[in-house]
């Protein structure tokens, strides 16, 4: 089953959408295979995010993502990357699908409450800057013959 890599980013933490956005995660039917709260360094912060270096928002995005403890997840499920892109919504939350975490709970581009990787590629890249082997876990959920 295709992987990918979700973190709710500090603003997410601090506003208390951490149940909320998981719940959304739960209810589609994607499998949480990993979890983690952690504060992360601007090292991982500059890995995360090395395809925006030299953008005018670098600084700016390393230091807000930086600021205060992220939630990161691996999330397992059919076509993960795509879906969980989609419930996301366009970086921009005014931009974003009404239904979409970054629509309904987000105003502005520099505060859009979560990140996603946007590749299987992107995918394999992030969740090795935040989760060893060992720490993605296997296991069944009880409705999977329900949902496939
Ligand atoms: P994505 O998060 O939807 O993949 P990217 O274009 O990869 O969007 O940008 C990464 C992150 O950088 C965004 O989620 C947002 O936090 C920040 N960002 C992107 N563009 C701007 C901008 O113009 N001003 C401030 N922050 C930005
Ligand atoms: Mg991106």
């Amino acid at each position: 089953m295709e992987r990918t890599f979700l973190m709710i980013k500090p603003d997410g933490v601090v506003r208390g959408l951490i149940g909320e956005i998981i719940s959304r995660i739960e209810k589609k039917g994607l499998k949480i295979v990993a979890i983690k709260m952690l504060k992360m360094t601007r090292d991982m912060a500059e890995k995360l995010y090395e395809q925006h270096k030299g953008k005018s928002f670098f600084n700016e995005l390393i230091d807000y993502v930086t600021s205060a403890p992220v939630v990161a997840m691996v999330i397992e499920g059919r076509e993960a990357v795509n879906v969980v892109r989609k419930i996301i919504g366009k970086t921009d939350p005014i931009e974003a699908e009404p239904g979409s975490i970054r629509f309904d709970f987000g105003m502005t581009i520099g505060k859009n409450i979560v990140h996603a990787a946007d590749s299987k590629e992107r995918a394999e890249k992030e969740i090795k800057i935040f989760f060893k082997d060992e720490e993605i876990l296997d296991y069944k959920r009880a409705d999977e013959n329900w949902l496939y």
